[in-house]
């Protein structure tokens, strides 16, 4: 494994590219979805747990701390009113990927919270619980310059596509 926890504020030390912020301890089975893809392509991130509600100061200091450290975009998971991730873009010019979780109303509290940013604030929001595309998207931004993490989702793609035909041939087995 290759990530960092952050326990405490005193040691957010990120030296990493991506930022993973979830908003409860309670959203952690979509963190461990972000974290197992970007184990996969070797890409290093911080897990740490911040609410936008519940510790604002601890919110915006990860966000100044991986700022210094030469964070290249944050991952915000969150459910019910999901502020955490466009809180987090409002602090930041680097990309913001919003996963929303099901904690209520079949997660579309957290869909639509995340989604309906207003104009100049943007974050890209992913389906509900899909940690998994939310390190995908994060990892297509990276690999815009960086030929050989594109080389390792071209691979992932294709490992994917490949498990589609035999589906098709034994679809009525
Ligand atoms: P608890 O289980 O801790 O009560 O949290 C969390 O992301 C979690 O899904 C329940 C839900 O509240 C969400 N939460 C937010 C924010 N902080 C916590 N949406 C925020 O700042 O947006």
């Amino acid at each position: 494994m290759s990530y960092i926890v952050i326990k405490h504020i005193e040691e957010v030390n990120t030296i990493s590219d991506v930022v993973i912020i979830l908003g409860s301890k309670s959203d952690r089975e979509i963190a461990k979805k972000v974290v197992k893809v970007f184990d996969e392509f070797g890409i290093k991130h911080t897990v740490t747990v911040a609410s936008a509600h519940r510790t604002p100061a601890r919110v915006a200091k990860i966000i100044d701390d991986a700022h210094k450290d030469g964070v290249k975009a944050f991952i915000a998971i969150a459910g019910l009113a999901a502020h955490l991730p466009g809180v987090v873009a409002s602090h930041t010019t680097k990309p913001v990927v919003g996963v929303p979780v099901n904690a209520a109303l079949d997660g579309m509290d957290a869909l639509l919270s995340i989604a309906q940013m207003p104009s100049g604030i943007p974050v890209a929001c992913v389906g509900i619980g899909r940690g998994d595309n939310a390190a995908i998207l994060v990892a297509q931004i990276m690999a815009v310059e960086n030929d050989e993490l594109r080389e390792k989702l071209e691979n992932h793609r294709r490992d994917f596509s490949k498990k589609v035909e035999p589906d098709s041939e034994t679809l009525f087995d």
